[in-house]
């Protein structure tokens, strides 16, 4: 039953119920579907430390009522055996009990650590916008670490502490009730020190916990800007700031280690000096006969046995307050709101028409600094609209309302007459597709990244006819493995065009009635420029199509083009309709068109 239960996956538990302010509470919730295990961890404690202080009753026993009277024979021989018996139960059960601790903290954070995973890509937009990754990798990697220690070390620890005590107690309230007293008389100072550093050492190492996220964030982002840094040779710059932030974490490690140093001689030397107290009282009253030989021998050993879980109280005390410290950081994680995908109560049994108006639409991140003010406009199903406009004018922003990674904050988008609000999320993003300047590819198979998003399998010639269409077939062919080459760290390095077609490819595939693509031409050469603008026009064929762009050349067909400043729509019109008015768009057409034709004059001189 128990084997069953422990090769079959962790219990379900919703963890973002689960969550608790009351750190006690949430890690209590946190062992749900585990706490019979444990209990088991802790019962097989309580028969090892039972056995072991049999032990020494035992002798008290062998001493006093066997040697010290001379009764010899197979008396001695029974006492034997209860030695090796209660050795053999002492063993058995204390290993029992660490590999039951130890299932149970492995059961409870593998749950913790799958349901962190899924927790944070359901995250809002908004979320992961503020949160850095490096600290959300620190907190489901090195924070669920201590809460697996907690549970394996920990609080089984504390378990075996008052479990000791009181079994050990009871035992030395046998021998004697005065030697019994004044071998714990330093107990409430043990414990008043523990609390007193136990508060220190929470702070000292929650500052250490937050130093390190703040490295790892740093390190995280130097690798993933590697390109960054070195085209702009900031190699020291950052050497520099790692250095510094390094530095600051080795100062609050050394605080912590410090705060450590301080608390266990301390807490030791308390021992120590009550573990001498009781020999010297116990010898006395040995010496004077209040006490019998027997008892005197187990005293000494039972008073190790009482010793060492005040001195482990204190330890375990302090320890444990890394493990409320890292509960404390993962709770924040699993308190946050998911991002709800099937809310809403409008669901068309097919595809969108794709037809979107928006009326009066404003949107702001954060409140009061608006970033599109009174946007207006309407689109026809299959129509193309283009967005221009300076950097930072809200295109982005205006597009990543469609898919509602955000939504309005005034006024109101319609898709095909309905309240974009309406639609549950994940139906309105299966309607959409986009293409994003720099595409994100995974490291695995190019054949994986095309089908990425559209979960079933696809035959090979849907496949390959998508990437016909995106002008990348005959590149993937000329890769040894075709489309099973790995991209990313471990196979091929594709360029950005190349990436972007790939990316261009899963859309299709994926067949959107909307389509979003931001940025996609900028930045390659007129060659691949060329063939991205074929596939475009596959792609959009079809489809009511965003384009942000900032050549003339890619928006020139549109059938609305929308000129954005400051989040304000400033012209609005076709090509025809917006060279021949005053205004940015005519800036920009004269800008670019001047430059090709030198361009052109240049190579035709040459
Ligand atoms: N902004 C913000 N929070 C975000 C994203 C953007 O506060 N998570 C701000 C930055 C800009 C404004 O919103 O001031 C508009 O940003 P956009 O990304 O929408 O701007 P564009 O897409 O128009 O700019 P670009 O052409 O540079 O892509
Ligand atoms: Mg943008």
């Amino acid at each position: 039953m128990l084997s069953l239960k422990l090769k079959s996956n962790p219990p379900e538990l919703d963890l973002h119920k689960a969550v608790s302010d009351n750190r006690l509470l949430g890690l209590w919730r946190l062992m749900s579907g585990y706490r019979w295990l444990y209990l088991g961890a802790a019962v097989s404690l309580a028969i090892a430390a039972t056995s072991k202080t049999l032990t020494f009753m035992l002798l008290r026993y062998l001493v006093d009522e066997v040697l010290t009277k001379g009764r010899f024979g197979t008396i001695l021989l029974w006492v034997a055996l209860g030695f090796i018996g209660l050795a053999l139960f002492e063993g058995t059960f204390s290993f029992t009990s660490g590999r039951l601790a130890a299932m149970t903290a492995e059961g409870i954070t593998r749950r913790l650590r799958n349901y962190l995973y899924d927790h944070i890509q359901r995250l809002s937009f908004a979320y992961h916008a503020k949160m850095a990754t490096g600290e959300l990798i620190q907190r489901s990697t090195s924070d669920v670490d201590a809460l697996r220690r907690f549970f394996s070390d920990q609080a089984i620890g504390i378990c075996r502490v008052f479990l000791l005590f009181a079994i050990n107690f009871t035992a030395l309230l046998d021998l004697n009730v005065t030697l019994a007293l004044i071998s714990t008389i330093a107990i409430p100072l043990v414990l008043l020190v523990s609390l007193y550093f136990f508060k220190r050492i929470s702070k000292a190492y929650e500052a250490f916990q937050e130093q390190e996220a703040t490295l790892s964030t740093t390190l995280q982002e130097n690798l993933s800007g590697v390109r960054v840094v070195k085209a702009f040779a900031r190699q020291n710059f950052e050497m520099d700031k790692f250095e510094s932030d390094n530095l600051e974490k080795f100062k609050r490690g050394k605080h912590l280690v410090l705060m450590n140093a301080l608390f266990w001689p301390l807490s030791d030397t308390l021992c120590g000096l009550q573990m001498i107290a009781g020999f010297l009282v116990g010898a006395l009253m040995a010496i004077d006969g209040t006490i019998s030989l027997g008892t005197y021998m187990a005293y000494i050993g039972l008073v190790g046995a009482i010793i060492f879980p005040m001195r482990s109280l204190g330890r375990l005390i302090v320890q444990m307050s890394t493990g409320l410290v890292s509960y404390q950081r993962v709770a924040k994680i699993l308190k946050e709101e998911r991002e709800p995908l099937q809310e809403g109560n409008h669901q068309p049994a097919g595809n969108v028409k794709g037809e979107l108006a928006f009326k009066n639409v404003s949107f702001e991140y954060e409140a009061d600094n608006p970033v599109l003010k009174g946007v207006n406009f309407l689109c026809l199903p299959g129509q193309m609209i283009a967005l221009m406009g300076s950097t930072g004018s809200g295109k982005t922003s205006l597009v990543n309302l469609l898919p509602r990674f955000y939504d309005v904050t005034g006024g109101v988008i319609e898709l095909d007459g309905v309240d974009l609000r309406q639609y549950p999320r994940r139906y309105l993003r299966q309607q959409i597709g986009i293409v994003e300047q720099e595409p994100f590819l995974f490291s695995r198979t190019i054949r994986e990244n095309i089908t990425y998003g559209v979960g079933r399998d696809v035959p090979q010639i849907e496949i390959e006819a998508a990437a016909q269409a995106a002008a990348i077939h005959d590149v993937i062919l000329s890769f040894p493995e075709g489309y099973n080459t790995l991209v990313g760290e471990r196979g091929v390095t594709l360029s950005g065009g190349q990436k972007q077609r790939v990316a261009i490819a899963r859309t299709l595939l994926k067949d959107p009635r909307i389509l979003i693509l931001d940025d996609s031409t900028s930045s390659v050469d007129t060659e691949t420029e060329a063939a991205i603008r074929k596939a475009l026009e596959h792609l959009m064929k079809n489809r009511t199509s965003f384009v942000i762009a900032h050549r003339i050349q890619s928006v020139m067909n549109a059938d609305q083009i929308l000129v954005f400043d400051k989040g304000e729509i400033v012209q609005h019109g076709s090509h025809a309709d917006l060279v021949n008015q005053p205004g940015i768009y005519r800036q920009i057409f004269d800008i670019q068109t001047r430059i090709e034709s030198e361009v052109e004059k240049e190579v035709a001189s040459a």
